[in-house]
């Protein structure tokens, strides 16, 4: 047994989050998780809302609130549709905790005495209207390298780009849209990053053959650039306090404390259960622990360098990322998610129109890998009636209505197996390993389309071998045969529980089973199909999905904005 740490990137937590969140980490982490435990590995999964930076004090002030209060009321909501989704997370904690604002200290205590810490004065810009420092993403402006018009003070999401906000063409205020700014200076702490550039790069060398192309080829893009030093401290009231004579108005940068925050919130797990959880053994010394990070691909520098780079600095033996899968956006209709604009279907929404795994299906078969996706309700509603109507939810009830009727409830025994069931058996076991295998190298929608195939071989046996003709003539034969695809249930939901968790237990449950005594370990079709015994009683019960109606459909399109 293997142990696998999982990190879905930490949203922040003044963020609705839309679709485009949902399959951008938050659920290929959790299919992965899945995935894991049900090969019998141990797994601990975590995520969390990142708390701290301007947008949470912003969003504070504007609804007139507390910014704790404001992070706890959101925080909640975060939480609450993550459950809903069936986000299987170990722990879904808060970057603003004292566990991980012990971490942020210790770490940070370790960089400054290992001489990786620099004081300086810089230029930073001031708003005279709003009275206070902008941060960097709180600027916008032109990029300087490839025109985007809205470009933030830190980073350019057209081409990633990092930048400076003094590096803008034509700045202004994001939070009031004054451009009466000025650049005043001030004294901030940085991490030395050409310091540790060259370690950081040999670290890096070691993970080609592992990383993806997108994670691997933006830690090398970022490398060749060489690397700046970064501030790792802001003027702000909201973070962690910052341990230095002279920085008592200042507090740590939301990025150096988020990436923490994966250690600070496996923590806060621990401290739960002291006597049966050990975060320390997930990220310290730990040599067995695989640690597989899921992001969008704005995040993969942070992770790559920045986060690799500190946890280095310390001189511990901090558990570093082993693979990062980074994920390109998902559009909503070919644009972009907008909640002001209302465009776009949202999480909380989501979940109210379709039951989670209809969401969670289409998503993974979507999934942005290679390139953006596009999220359309035709699309969706093609796929549901398509894939989960017509091809799973049709085979399920089609077997199990005609094995009731024809024989009885119970499984019936029948014969020997013919060419139809070895033929069979061999397709399946061949797809089967395709789809572990790509299931283990994180290609989603490769791994789905094999699902899909999977599900389509057992329709397609049933087309062809005929029980409701053959039972006429040769009942043994007949019952056979409904043996087999009774089995192939079994099979199906065990195959797709990583993706539709409450999908599959409805499945298993029809036949008396239930996910929690199922694995993938050893996954052999000729041994799986053999599984449930002749005699073992099963209920029809309903279907397994419904189809979703061309007006619905449209009705969807007017309330989400589509098209606009
Ligand atoms: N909150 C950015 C984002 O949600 C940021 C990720 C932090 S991961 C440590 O896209
Ligand atoms: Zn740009």
């Amino acid at each position: 047994m293997s142990r696998i740490l999982v990190t879905s990137a930490l949203p922040y937590v003044n963020g609705i989050p839309h679709l485009g969140h949902m399959v951008g980490c938050l659920l290929p982490s959790d299919v992965y998780a899945r995935y894991q435990r049900m090969l019998g590995n141990e797994v601990l999964y975590i995520c969390g809302t990142d708390e701290h930076g301007t947008p949470s004090e912003v969003g504070a002030a504007k609804e007139n609130m507390p910014v704790e209060e404001y992070c706890t009321k959101y925080h909640n909501r975060h939480k609450e549709v993550y459950q809903k989704f069936n986000l299987s997370f170990d722990y879904f904690g808060r970057t603003s905790t004292p566990q991980n604002e012990e971490m942020v200290n210790h770490i940070f205590t370790q960089l400054e005495k290992n001489g990786f810490i620099e004081e300086k004065n810089i230029k930073q810009v001031f708003s005279i209207d709003d009275d206070r420092f902008l941060p960097d993403r709180y600027i916008t402006g032109t990029c300087p390298h490839c025109g985007y018009d809205k470009a933030r003070g830190d980073q350019c999401e057209n081409c990633t780009k990092v930048l400076e906000p003094t590096e803008l063409i034509n700045p202004r205020s994001t939070i009031s849209g004054s451009t009466n700014l000025e650049v005043r200076e001030t004294k901030h702490l940085f991490l030395k990053l050409p310091l540790l550039e060259s370690e950081l790069a040999e670290w890096v060398k070691t993970k080609e053959p592992y990383w993806p192309d997108v994670a691997y080829s933006i830690a090398q893009k970022w490398l060749k650039e060489g690397l700046q030093e970064r501030c790792i401290t802001r003027d702000l009231k909201w973070g962690f306090a910052v341990p230095r004579a002279g920085f008592e108005d200042k507090v740590f940068y939301v990025w150096f404390d988020a990436p923490i925050g994966y250690i600070g919130i496996s923590k806060q797990w621990s401290d739960e259960k002291p006597n049966e959880r050990d975060w320390k053994s997930w990220w310290l010394d730990a040599k067995d622990v695989y640690y597989v990070q899921f992001m969008g691909k704005d995040n993969v520098p942070f992770h790559s360098i920045s986060f690799p780079a500190t946890l280095l600095g310390t001189r511990e033996n901090w558990t570093k990322v082993d693979y990062l899968k980074g994920m390109s956006y998902l559009t909503f209709e070919g644009g972009k998610f907008s909640k002001s604009e209302h465009r776009g279907i949202f999480a909380e929404d989501a979940i109210e129109e379709f039951p989670a795994d209809y969401w969670r299906y289409w998503l993974m078969s979507n999934a942005p890998e290679a390139s953006d996706s596009s999220f359309s309700f035709d699309g969706f509603a093609g796929v549901v009636n398509k894939d989960l109507n017509g091809v799973l939810g049709n085979f399920v009830s089609r077997v199990l209505k005609m094995t009731a009727s024809k024989i009885g409830t119970e499984v019936p025994a029948g014969g020997e197996f013919q060419t139809e069931e070895k033929e069979l058996i061999l397709q399946l076991q061949e797809k089967t390993n395709n789809y572990l295998k790509y299931m283990k190298d994180m290609e989603f929608r490769k791994a789905l389309n094999e699902l899909r195939a999977i599900w389509v071989d057992g329709n397609n046996y049933i087309s062809s071998t005929e029980p409701w003709t053959v039972i006429k003539e040769n009942p043994e034969r007949a019952a056979t045969i409904l043996r087999v695809c009774i089995n192939l249930i079994r099979i199906f939901a065990i195959l797709s529980a990583p993706i539709m968790p409450e999908t599959a237990e409805k499945m298993l449950s029809k036949l008396g089973y239930s996910i929690k005594e199922v694995t993938l370990s050893d996954f052999n079709i000729a041994k799986e199909i053999e599984a449930v015994p002749a005699g073992q009683k099963f209920e029809v019960g309903d279907a397994l999905f419904e189809r979703v109606a061309p007006e619905k459909i449209d009705e969807l399109k007017v309330r989400y904005g589509s098209g606009k």
